[in-house]
């Protein structure tokens, strides 16, 4: 049997008459629409002469369509690249640059940009496809085919890149593969209870693996349904909460509804699980969630490399502030950082991990992928973290330079880089502090050359142009000089704890 993700979930849906998308205002896509509607998809990206292996690039915003182009990617044996919509030009030319697209698909309005990139950079075919599922992609697949031979994969071929942001400022193309994926979301399914008669509502964007690897991938292996949200808005959300099942959202999405005095008991009786991820979610936050709903939220941990890791158990205890024991067939470890030997229960040191979830390496980077693997194979996460007697990881920090703002990673690599090269700069450090509502905000520290006059505003200015908006600092700060140990690195530690109340919080939750 083929090892294609696409044909694995084609061949376990047994009720194709059933939705899988539905639209906020109740129109639906059923399995066996979605299978249709990706074979013309698919028949298009094969007239364009995307073979297997070719990489398909695609910055679009969130649509059921969109969904039915990476189905399509995985029909043909493409490996689908998805990239956040908030990319800049600046930031895409990289990513067009290093993974080599034959085909590039951009919202309408960014067509000009992005063509004269792709002609630039070589790339065969640029298409378009906007929020309502219109644009050259509908237009030009409208009277192909409704069926398509899925081609043969096996597990160990690539069926995704993802750009994650490294701590030395290049982003790096994890390689995802069709087994990777298979796997996780098998085992996520089970082990959250996932079946036909789930109703999902998804508002977490489609362009990261919290909402298409495991918001998706589960539903497509359930057999469920999803209430595709564009976006995450509390109004929409308690308006479809009575008709849905299940909701997976980032810390930021329940600490914002718990905010809303429309959140109770009644509100939320007919689901039966709320997940949360991509961020630590503060133990007050799942308590308080609990006494105003009774839902005990479930987190969960994972990374872009090794999809899911943990999870708090479906049946057993929910630990607030835990992120549960290693899913099933997946080991985790806990290692010293220097030495790499194991560190026993309840001891903090660098969170491993090894199993089927763990992806291929770096596009076109050995020696970074050789740098993340122990001898024994195990990925090194960056996380640290402890494992009580009871198999329960928490974790407790990072050993990775990165901040977490709303879900979002920030490598602060890649936006001193920028800072540094404007006229006027000396140096610069970029940190997150605690954030009511982003759980943590990038907050930038800036010396100047003497005599310059460079404020703020004009910080953020320049920075707008050249990296996504969720990067740029909430605050730019100026001092004289950035506190550094003897050795001459910057204490960020103590720079964190000076601004630890910037963004003071504005509730007890
Ligand atoms: C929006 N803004 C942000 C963020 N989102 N700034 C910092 N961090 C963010 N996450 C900016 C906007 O551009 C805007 O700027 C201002 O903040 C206020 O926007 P607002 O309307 O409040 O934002 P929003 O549109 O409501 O978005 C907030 C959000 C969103 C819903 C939390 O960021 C989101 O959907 N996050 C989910 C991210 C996610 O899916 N992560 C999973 C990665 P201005 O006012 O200047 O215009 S996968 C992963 O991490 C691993 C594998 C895992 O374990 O899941
Ligand atoms: P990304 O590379 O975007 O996939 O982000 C992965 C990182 O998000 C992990 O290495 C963790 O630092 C963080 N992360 C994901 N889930 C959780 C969680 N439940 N609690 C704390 N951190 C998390």
């Amino acid at each position: 049997m083929s090892g294609n993700l696409f044909s694995l979930i084609r061949a376990r849906t047994e009720r194709v008459s059933a939705p899988f998308i539905v639209s906020p205002t109740g129109q639906a896509t059923s399995y066996e629409a979605a299978f249709a509607e990706s074979a013309k998809l698919a028949n298009l990206l094969v007239s364009k002469g995307v073979k297997p292996g070719d990489r398909v690039a695609v910055q679009v915003e969130k649509s059921a369509r969109a969904l039915m182009l990476y189905l399509a990617c995985l029909r043909v044996g493409a490996v689908y690249l998805p990239l956040n919509t908030g990319y800049t030009l600046a930031e895409m030319e990289y990513f067009i640059g290093d993974a080599e697209p034959r085909v590039v698909v951009c919202d309408p309005a960014k067509l000009a940009g992005i063509s004269a990139l792709a002609r630039e950079l070589g790339v065969a075919h640029v298409e378009t496809l906007d929020r309502n599922g219109i644009g050259t992609v509908s237009e030009e697949s409208g009277d192909l085919a409704t069926e398509f031979s899925d081609v043969e994969r096996t597990g160990d071929d690539l069926a995704a890149i993802l750009y994650t942001s490294g701590t030395t400022g290049r982003s790096k193309g994890a390689m995802l593969t069709h087994a990777n994926l298979t796997s996780n979301a098998s085992v996520l399914k089970g082990s959250w209870r996932f079946t036909a008669d789930d109703v999902l509502l998804h508002a977490l964007p489609i362009f990261h693996t919290h909402g298409l690897f495991v918001a998706t991938n589960v539903t497509l292996m359930a057999g469920s349904s999803m209430v595709l949200l564009p976006k995450f808005d509390p109004d929409e959300i308690f308006r479809l909460l009575p008709g849905a099942t299940t909701m997976m959202g980032v810390p930021t999405f329940y600490t914002r509804l718990l905010d809303d005095p429309r959140l109770t008991r009644e509100t939320t009786a007919n689901m039966r699980l709320f997940v949360s991820g991509s961020a630590p979610l503060l133990a007050e936050t799942h308590r308080a969630w609990e006494q105003r709903t009774g839902h005990r939220i479930l987190e969960r941990y994972g990374m872009t490399e090794t999809n899911m890791i943990t999870s708090n158990p479906y049946e057993g205890e929910r630990i607030p502030g835990s992120v549960g024991p290693a899913l099933s067939g997946i080991s985790v470890r806990v290692c010293d950082p220097e030495t790499g030997a194991a560190k026993p229960a309840g001891e903090v040191g660098m969170i491993q991990v090894k199993g089927p979830n763990v992806f291929k390496g770096y596009w076109r980077m050995p020696e970074k992928t050789a740098a993340e693997f122990t001898p024994d194979g195990y990925f090194i996460t960056g996380d640290l973290g402890k494992i009580d007697d009871n198999n329960y990881v928490s974790i407790v920090g990072r050993g990775k330079d990165l901040v977490i703002s709303g879900g979002y990673n920030v490598y602060p690599k890649e936006v001193e880089t920028e800072i540094d090269a404007m006229d006027g700069v000396f140096e610069s450090a970029v940190i997150g502090v605690p954030h009511h509502d982003f759980g943590e905000g990038v907050t930038a520290v800036v010396v100047l050359n003497k005599g310059a006059n460079l404020d703020e505003k004009g910080v953020l200015s320049v920075l707008e142009s050249k990296l996504a908006k969720y990067k740029l600092p909430k605050r730019v700060l100026f001092v004289d000089a950035l506190p550094r140990n003897t050795m001459g690195k910057v204490l960020k530690n103590e720079l964190r704890q000076t601004y630890k109340d910037l963004y003071a919080l504005k509730r007890a939750v």
